[in-house]
């Protein structure tokens, strides 16, 4: 994305007030574009000049349509559909899990399409996730090792496969959407995604994730408070860090179109056991009280999930590289962070 302070396109970001969105929107302002910063809930504090704040949900579509106006007759140029439910919280409510992360997605792309200019669609940037892939049975995952994008696409949670849909429907927006029309199809937006591994913010505890069981662990750990681990200490994931991910969206957002060889993309950073997790809490937190007490039902998630992702496509096609393996993630950014936190409380 050019920085150039003269641009003036109008940026929609959903799920705004959650810390990606908090983290992407001073990012857009730096490059010079207005932002409507949307959101279920209200603001907890003023956006900057620059942001209009929308609040509403992205499976009312007149909500979304309205999004369109909110900086008058101008064009969308990018769209970073943030807002999803999360694996465990779509488990609980299926209907609303698929409303959300389709039916909005929907909503999302089809406002892209008509508010954008021809010439130049608008990015549509989709954070996907290591949801999407569904593995039989842990001898399987163990085989499978790191996966790449085109294989075990068979997720046995609704909120893996709603991604799956809007990944899809995102490819179907960019490349024949109106194919009836006398003009043919129109590439209705520029699609592009990342599939997530669980991700480790040393600033929020998530909810609803299945991955949660990471970042709940360090939290714990750092409140001086015990906590029971969801899942069996040999399970393993892929993780990264949260500045690692803003560097990702970043990074896929301002790729040149003619350097993409997918629409769909796996990021990798570290892929630790929950006990290689909890071995790194104690260093920092000597006397952490971590104790394991599997959950069946998420458990079945985590192990369906693969150990760790290919991402040699994002690394050849728009120069992937994390900064943050595991042991750094904890020394550079979770721990001190974290402390600094505590404090500024206590001072
Ligand atoms: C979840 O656990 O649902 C998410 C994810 C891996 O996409 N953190």
């Amino acid at each position: 994305m050019e920085s150039s302070k003269a641009a003036s396109g109008v940026v929609v970001v959903t799920g705004a007030g959650g810390e990606m969105g908090h983290a992407l929107v001073p990012w857009l302002l730096r490059c010079g574009k207005r932002v409507i910063a949307a959101d279920l809930r209200e603001p907890t504090s003023p956006w900057p000049e620059g942001v209009v704040a929308a609040t509403g949900d992205v499976r009312d579509r007149e909500f979304v349509g309205s999004l369109g106006t909110r900086f008058g007759e101008a064009p969308i140029e990018a769209v970073y559909h943030l807002a999803a439910v999360l694996s465990s919280a779509g488990e609980r409510n299926p209907e609303l899990a698929h409303e959300v992360n389709v039916m909005g997605s929907m909503h999302l792309l089809a406002l892209a399409a008509e508010r954008g200019t021809r010439e130049r669609p608008p990015l549509f940037l989709l954070p996907s996730s290591i949801a999407v892939y569904g593995i039989a049975d842990l001898e399987a995952k163990r085989l499978a090792g790191a996966v790449h994008e085109d294989e075990h696409c068979t997720s046995r949670t609704i909120y893996g496969l709603g991604k799956l849909a809007a990944e899809e429907l995102g490819r179907y927006y960019a490349s024949f959407y109106r194919q009836l029309d006398p003009q043919g199809p129109r590439h209705a937006v520029d699609f592009r995604s990342i599939r997530f591994p669980g991700i480790l913010s040393a600033d929020t505890v998530p909810s609803g994730g299945t991955s949660d069981y990471g970042p709940e662990m360090l939290h714990a750990a750092a409140k001086g408070e015990a906590y029971r681990c969801f899942v069996r200490p040999d399970s393993r994931i892929p993780f990264m860090t949260m500045p690692d991910a803003i560097r990702a969206i970043e990074g896929l957002a301002t790729a040149h179109p003619a350097r993409l060889s997918r629409r769909v993309y796996n990021v990798g950073a570290f892929a630790p056991s929950a006990a290689e997790i909890a071995a790194v809490v104690n260093r920092h937190f000597p006397g952490a009280e971590i104790a394991y007490e599997p959950h069946p039902a998420r458990q079945a998630i985590v192990d369906s999930w693969p150990e760790d992702v290919v991402d040699h496509a994002a690394r050849r096609d728009w120069g992937w590289s994390p900064c943050h393996d595991l042991d750094l993630a904890f020394s550079e950014y979770l721990v001190p962070r974290i402390l600094a936190r505590h404090t500024a409380a206590t001072r």
